[in-house]
């Protein structure tokens, strides 16, 4: 049976190749797509296929993309391979638009994920001239069934002037119900308290509403979201887990957390997973998250009942994961919830509820200032995606690393972050498989001591000591002590010889 059940909407479906062809030359696209979930799959690659060609006949065709965050290979690689992306908001980490932005190919905007939709409606943006949505069907009042995200959906329907609709069977109609797509949002001065005190709050409706006469097309589609796999734990990521784990409970023990802790929030790639690994194996129970994207460790939490409920944005699954959870969606249907982006990384409600917060990073430096998102101060990683959002409002905001990157080469804590992303006042606890530095109330000089000793590998400890120790003698100032003809240097080394280290 068709998953477009209004009749006048059937009238819409045509051929990708059709729908690609609606696309203005040189316009502004709103796609769906969050973390490699929910993304449309087969209009950008006929978009893709178009512009090739009108490349190849001599005319230029390239378009401005917003997305909710990273989306998949047949999106941002086969656009991006076909020179087709001017302009990208607000996170990427598809590996082929990564080349081409470090390039300085494509100009990108890498954005708060909470602040694109207040963005977009505030006009600061620019004009949508078209929303490419993944759906998972379409009911038979019109309203749209969202899919695996939902990202910028809500606002992508309601800002662009035509909608384009891919209708992907693949995605299990179990998830009708699952959203949580919330119509309160306004501009200010008619901004509202947003009324979600807890994660299971449902604030919203299930459905997208959309104006059927902004439709101009539906592709139907049957394709598995692509994501990569997530590494393994191993070994560093296994300690850096147990040092956080026992963290946690020393605040439990305190008295300064509550012994079911406060909504977790977890942050993209192989540590974060690897640290909620860790915490299925910990003796913490009938937790609940408040996080950005659910990863493989959110799902086996809730698999093992560990984790009671879970609200997001998006799921962000390694293809076996993905699969599973396909199979079995009935069984999470009342324990996840997702949400617009602008709701589910809201700094209110990450303030109300008091996210522990906990976050990839590439860098961070002696005093505690974060770089989430550039190699060697200029060549992007991914982006800051929703790490600001939650690391200024938690309640305690973690970041999580290998001491090291690149089999030794680069120490991940070094004199001066190349790049700053977190500000030392956003970043309160840092981990790495070496130790735990808690910098809460401490002063930068006492930061500086407590990070070198505890988080930085034994390779880099002593010349981080070092010049921490000439700083205090040769310093301008010595609040955060510096020597600045000497405080990239490091970095400078690297890119010279491909090491850190003297
Ligand atoms: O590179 O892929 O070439 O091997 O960065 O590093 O150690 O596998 O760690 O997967 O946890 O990612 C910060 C990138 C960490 C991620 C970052 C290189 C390293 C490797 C991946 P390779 P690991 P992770 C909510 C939260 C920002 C967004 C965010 C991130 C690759 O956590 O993107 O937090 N965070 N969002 O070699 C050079 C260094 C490096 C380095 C790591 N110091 N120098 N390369 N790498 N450190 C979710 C969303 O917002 C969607």
């Amino acid at each position: 049976m068709s998953r477009v059940r209004n009749a006048a909407l059937q009238s819409k479906i045509m051929s990708a190749q059709d729908a690609a062809a609606l696309i203005p030359a040189n316009s502004t696209v709103g796609m769906s797509g969050f973390t490699g979930s929910g993304y449309p799959k087969t209009v950008p690659m006929a978009l893709a296929s178009r512009i090739e060609a009108e490349h190849a006949a001599g005319n230029p065709f390239k378009l401005k993309v917003w997305t909710g965050a990273s989306t998949g290979p047949e999106l941002d690689g086969a656009l991006a391979k076909a020179d087709g992306i001017e302009f990208r908001l607000p996170y990427n980490s598809d590996p082929i638009a990564r080349e081409k932005i470090n390039k300085g190919e494509m100009e990108y905007l890498d954005m708060h994920l909470s602040q694109v939709a207040p963005a977009a409606w505030q006009g600061f943006l620019g004009p949508l001239e078209t929303a490419v949505v993944e759906v998972s069907g379409i009911r038979e009042d019109g309203s749209l069934i969202p899919s695996s995200s939902i990202g910028n959906n809500k606002t992508w329907l309601d800002r662009a002037d035509r909608i384009i609709l891919e209708v992907n069977s693949w995605q299990n109609p179990a998830l009708e119900g699952m959203h949580d797509i919330y119509y309160g949002t306004a501009l200010p001065p008619a901004r509202v308290p947003i009324p979600l005190t807890k994660p299971t709050d449902r604030i919203g409706e299930t459905v997208f509403r959309v104006d059927p006469s902004k439709i101009v097309a539906i592709v139907e589609t049957d394709s598995p979201d692509r994501n990569l796999p997530f590494a393994a734990p191993d070994a560093s990521a296994t300690a850096i887990a147990g040092h956080l784990i026992e963290f946690l409970q020393h605040e439990v023990k305190l008295g300064r957390l509550p012994a079911h802790l406060l909504p977790l929030q977890s942050g993209v790639g192989n540590v974060a997973n690897a640290v909620l690994a860790g915490l299925a194996e910990s003796p913490f129970e009938q937790l609940t998250a408040y996080t950005e994207v659910l990863q493989d460790g959110m799902l086996d939490l809730l698999d093992s009942g560990k984790l009671t409920v879970a609200s997001a944005t998006a799921f962000s699954l390694s293809p076996e994961a993905a699969a599973d959870l396909n199979s079995r969606m009935e069984q999470f249907r009342g324990k996840i919830i997702l949400r617009p982006q602008e709701i589910s990384n809201h700094p209110e409600i990450i303030r109300r509820l008091g996210c522990i917060a906990m976050n990839g990073l590439i860098e961070a430096d002696i005093y505690g200032n974060v770089n989430s998102t550039h190699v060697m101060g200029s060549r992007i990683q991914n982006g800051i995606g929703g790490s600001g959002d939650f690391a200024r409002n938690a309640y305690i905001s973690c970041f999580v690393t290998p001491s090291t990157a690149k089999g030794g080469k680069i120490s991940a804590i070094v004199p001066m972050a190349s790049h700053v992303d977190h500000i030392t006042q956003d970043v309160q606890v840092i981990v790495t498989e070496q130790g735990l530095a808690d910098l809460r109330g401490l002063s930068p000089k006492q930061r500086a001591q407590v990070i070198i000793a505890n988080c930085a590998h034994p390779d880099y400890r002593d010349a981080l000591k070092d010049y921490y120790d000439r700083a205090l003698k040769g310093s301008y100032g010595l609040q955060s002590p510096h020597l600045l003809t000497e405080a990239l240097s490091w970095h400078q080394r690297f890119i010279e010889t491909g090491s850190m280290k003297p």
